[in-house]
């Protein structure tokens, strides 16, 4: 079925905004990990980007902008398929199919669906409702083995398996069921003022998220008024999520043990480990702010790199919609 040899991995990730160290520790990291030796497809979702009201000139710039963040953590477009969702039709068209055997329950019990429909009562979006179901569609089109993603996602990987299975059983055997790749500490960043919620784009409150594109100021600025409890050990513990999280944070951008920061920690208060941890992670993020601006000083390049992807992810794309086609029983044009 797959003419490849290597497993092939496909994830995506919205134009929402610049990507956040969330994004970074828990999914692109991964992405960039897995093109070495994976057939990879990396897509940006700029369909998923209008399940919440946006802003057409916003939405515009901003798929360029995560193309440039997408090459600056290192994701090398020789390597992998690097392609906007939108240039690839049939995107929309397996969504089609996949919506009617997908059941409204098992939508409706979809955890993001409840938390961002809360208090919208009717006039909820339904792109909102469906949503879950074009990302089955982004991923099963390519037939892939394994799709890296943070932790939040495991509910939507999990509708995805069920659709395939379904899919195979009604219509005979023609989608892979997709595994979830979902890994280490980073799967699930918090908000930095807030440890019951994970770091978000869309959250709106600038002080939650440190970005990928934020300067050693910024960074700075934000740890420093990073919410911590009121003791003053800094050590990882269910009673102390904010000092977990940003020792988390700490030990994934230098690759020192959480225990080993505890013990050099020890007895030095939070200004102190706070002041640390920013200049620990300004250092790991200054390079990749400065291929992020030029990258995006050539934005030519990025539409040229963009262009070729959706080339590449266009072919495997037909190919598995041919398949569905035939499968579900729609006819072919006959000329
Ligand atoms: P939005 O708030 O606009 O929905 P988001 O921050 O949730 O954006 P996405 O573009 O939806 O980001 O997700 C991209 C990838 O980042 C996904 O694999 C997602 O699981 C992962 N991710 C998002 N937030 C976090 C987080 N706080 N910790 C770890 N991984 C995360
Ligand atoms: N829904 C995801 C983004 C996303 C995705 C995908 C992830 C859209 N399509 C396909 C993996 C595979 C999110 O909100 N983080």
């Amino acid at each position: 079925m797959n003419p490849s040899a290597r497993p092939r991995v496909f994830s995506g990730i919205q134009p929402t905004g610049s990507p956040h160290l969330g994004n970074y520790l828990g999914a692109l990291r991964n992405w960039v990990r897995l093109q070495d030796d994976h057939d990879a497809y990396y897509c940006i979702v700029d369909l998923h980007a209008m399940t919440m009201p946006w802003s057409p000139a916003e939405l515009h710039a901003r798929t360029l902008e995560t193309s440039a963040s997408l090459l600056s953590v290192g994701i090398d477009p020789e390597a992998s398929v690097l392609f906007l969702q939108s240039h690839v039709p049939e995107h929309v068209e397996l969504s089609w199919v996949l919506t009617c055997i997908a059941r409204m329950g098992e939508l409706r019990r979809m955890i993001q669906f409840k938390e961002r429909s809360k208090g919208e009562g009717e006039s909820v979006g339904v792109g909102l409702f469906a949503y879950p179901v074009l990302q089955a569609a982004d991923v099963l089109l390519y037939r892939a083995h394994r799709v890296p993603v943070g932790e939040d996602q495991r509910q939507h990987i999990e509708l995805m398996r069920d659709l395939a299975e379904r899919f195979n059983a009604q219509f005979g055997d023609t989608l892979v069921v997709p595994e979830a790749y979902i890994r280490g500490p980073g799967a699930r960043i918090m908000a930095l003022d807030d440890p019951t919620q994970k770091m978000s784009k869309s959250a709106g409150r600038p002080t939650a998220s440190i970005l990928l594109t934020d300067d050693p100021g910024q960074i700075t600025k934000k740890l420093k008024s990073a919410k911590t409890d009121s003791g003053t050990q800094v050590r990882a513990g269910e009673d102390k999520p904010e000092l977990t999280n940003l020792l988390s944070i700490f030990s994934l951008v230098t690759g020192e043990p959480t225990e080993s920061l505890e013990g050099r920690f020890q007895g030095r208060g939070y200004g102190d480990f706070k002041a640390q941890l920013a200049e620990a992670v300004a250092a790991h993020l200054t390079p990749l702010r400065e291929r992020y601006e030029a990258a995006l000083a050539d934005p030519g390049e990025l539409e040229r790199i963009l262009a070729t992807g959706a080339k590449r992810a266009s072919e495997v794309a037909a190919d598995t919609m041919a398949d569905v086609r035939e499968a579900v029983g729609l006819r072919r044009p006959q000329a």
